[in-house]
């Protein structure tokens, strides 16, 4: 039997037990996060999805030295103008070695980020660094908020840890979660900035704040308050579309009680998605939650935290979110699907075909694949080494090859040929990269944590300047609320993950518009339109549709936009109509 751990780009970073012979996988029962069984995800999709295996270059089948060949003659013809542009079909490791290719090359590559940039750098804003929370502290709460997190779709392993807690859910659909919420607020989307200072200012007016805290691990906390009271109390009442007994009803919950917060990224896919965060940390430090068992704010964490990095990165990067694709005449797109999971997807079609040199390197033929000149197959992660970080826990995990590939090259094989071919210097051997990591962290009990852990992240200090938690200070948004439209939710599909798998096809809507079970209806926004069959459903609130990620086609309807921090996509920063077609 052999250990490895699941690829996929998922909060729960199983550790996989697999037969050598059989290549049956199992979930490894003794992890400290997963403890055991796998998702169908793991278990059935990724089994039966059919992979690409043999190289085209232009659309005709030649074998891996021909596609190689090209690709490296299209990097070279490029010469400045090359973009790699990666995602996270896989997000092992090793997958940025192609990043080491792009700094040695003097190419382009992107930054921020097409999930959780926004809500990242509101937390590294008020904290200095994103900490996972261990789930041994987890364990240790005596209530959990679950705050725009799809945890029994996106994070499965989570709900172990919630038994016998009190269960909040603050989320615009009533998820299945919700339903076994002992409170539910289903506030309005793009509110929870509102709903966080209220709270904070509740915990003020009801002497529950942590004053010792506030003094001594924040920075001007006195002013806190004052910044909070600028928002009024039935004005952002109204904004969230809840009652002030909904409030109190959640003050009540969490009284005297160890809280967890643990926060997704449907808070964030709007321009103002540091400061959605930057407020519920600020919550949390009003309440002294950090660095205490059984407390905490945990949102995505950085995995490569307290790490130093083995490779180099090119300095010539464009936001993700609006990669300006069009500028460079080779482009390599690799473990990513961008002609269908962009934001703002007429201008990427526009932009990539303009592209002369459109490379993809993946495992599965999808919207970008069949716009490439050249394609070139990838090996499955049992087919090569790797290695694990995960921004749901901060467990680390080996992921050794287990068997070998009939077809398809790994990323470190892809990248070495480049090297080698453009006459480049400063490619090691991949175990260096490998070792490198898994050197630097923490060994306990057979698990490895990364270098970063903390029983109680930020126990004795933020990684701020200061030292101390800093709080937001201004609030600047300047999108137009009250445009006539549904908002637009686009949470993650049970089936697929992201756009792999089976994916879904459909738009949701509450039964109080009007529409029928199956009719066919066009969604547009000014951006443009989907046409896609309803589903009803009394889970989503009258004023929103529900349209999951990952749906062909709906992120025509998303803005070409990238966030005010974190140069991230702001999925859900518009307004969408319905008509019956
Ligand atoms: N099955 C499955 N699992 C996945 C993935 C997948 O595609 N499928 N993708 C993986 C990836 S890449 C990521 S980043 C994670 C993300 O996983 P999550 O963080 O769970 O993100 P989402 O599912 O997008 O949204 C979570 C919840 O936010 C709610 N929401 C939407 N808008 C708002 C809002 O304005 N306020 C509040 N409070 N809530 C809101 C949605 O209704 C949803 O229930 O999941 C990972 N896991
Ligand atoms: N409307 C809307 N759009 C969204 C989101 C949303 O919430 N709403 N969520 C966004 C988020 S959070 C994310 S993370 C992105 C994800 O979007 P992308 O990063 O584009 O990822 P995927 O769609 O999963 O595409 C992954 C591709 O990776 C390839 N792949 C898988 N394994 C490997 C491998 O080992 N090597 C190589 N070379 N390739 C491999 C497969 O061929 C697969 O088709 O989507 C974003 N798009
Ligand atoms: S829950 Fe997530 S990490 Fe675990 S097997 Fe499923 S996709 Fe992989
Ligand atoms: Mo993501």
């Amino acid at each position: 039997m052999k250990v490895t751990a699941c690829p996929l780009d998922c909060y729960d970073a199983c550790a996989v037990v697999v037969d050598p012979d059989s290549l049956k996988m199992t979930g490894l029962e003794h992890h400290p996060f997963t403890r055991g069984a796998l998702c169908a995800h793991l278990n059935r999709h990724y089994k039966e999805a059919e992979r690409i295996c043999k190289p085209r270059v232009d659309g005709e089948t030649v074998s891996m030295d021909e596609a190689l060949s090209a690709a490296a003659k299209a990097v070279k013809y490029a010469g400045e103008d090359f973009l790699l542009y990666r995602g996270s079909g896989n997000v092992g490791f090793m997958q940025a070695i192609t990043e080491h290719f792009a700094a040695a090359y003097g190419g382009w590559t992107t930054e921020g980020s097409l999930c959780d940039g926004s809500g990242q750098a509101g937390v590294e804003a008020g904290r200095g660094l994103s900490l996972a929370l261990p789930p041994e502290s987890i364990e240790q709460a005596d209530a959990v908020v679950v705050w725009g997190r799809n945890i029994t779709v996106t994070n499965v392993h989570m709900a172990r840890l919630l038994k016998n807690k009190t269960l909040i859910v603050i989320d615009p659909v009533r998820t299945k979660i919700a339903k076994e919420a002992d409170l539910f607020l289903q506030i309005r989307p793009r509110s929870d900035f509102y709903l966080a200072v209220l709270l904070a200012r509740f915990m003020f007016m009801e002497d529950m704040e942590d004053r010792a805290f506030m003094e001594n691990r924040c920075e001007d906390a006195e002013w806190y308050y004052d910044f909070l009271r600028t928002f009024r109390i039935k004005a952002s009442l109204k904004k969230c579309d809840i009652k002030l007994d909904d409030l109190g009803d959640l003050l009540y919950q969490m009284q005297n009680k160890r809280t967890v917060f643990l926060v997704g990224t449907g808070v964030q896919k709007y321009s103002i998605g540091d400061q959605v965060l930057h407020a519920i940390d600020g919550l949390a430090a009003v309440l002294g939650f950090f660095g205490k068992p059984g407390c905490g704010v945990s949102f995505l964490s950085d995995s490569t935290a307290g790490f130093r990095l083995p490779f180099n990165f090119s300095k010539k990067r464009c936001a993700k979110p609006v990669a300006p694709f069009g500028r460079f005449k080779t482009v390599l797109v690799q473990g990513a699907n961008p002609l269908a999971q962009m934001p703002g997807l007429a201008r990427v079609e526009e932009e990539i075909a303009k592209v002369q040199n459109l490379i993809y390197f993946g495992l599965y033929e999808n919207e970008t694949s069949r716009k490439a000149k050249i394609v070139i197959p990838a090996k499955d992660f049992l087919e090569k080494e790797d290695l694990r970080l995960s921004y749901g826990h901060p467990y680390v995990q080996r992921m050794p090859k287990i068997k070998d590939a009939k077809f398809g090259i790994s990323e470190y094989e892809l990248t070495k040929f480049l090297f080698d071919t453009l006459c480049l210097e400063g490619l090691r051997e991949e175990r260096y990269y490998i070792d490198y990591m898994l050197d630097q962290c923490i060994e306990e009990n057979e698990f490895l944590r990364s270098p970063a852990y903390s029983d109680h992240p930020y126990v004795e200090e933020f990684y701020t300047d200061s030292g101390n938690f800093e709080f937001l200070e201004e609030f600047e948004d300047d999108f137009d609320e009250e445009e006539e439209g549904f908002w637009l939710l686009t949470p993650k599909s049970q089936h697929s993950l992201n756009s792999q798998f089976r994916r879904q096809d459909f738009v949701m809507l509450h039964p109080s518009n009007g529409f029928k079970q199956g009719e066919l209806v066009r969604i547009y926004s000014e951006y443009g339109e989907v046409r896609l069959p309803v589903k009803v459903s009394e889970d989503v609130r009258k004023d929103s549709v529900l349209i999951y990620a990952g749906t062909p086609g709906v992120n025509y309807l998303t803005p070409p936009m990238k966030s005010l921090m974190g140069k991230s996509a702001c999925y859900q920063e518009v307004k969408v109509k319905v008509e019956r077609i």
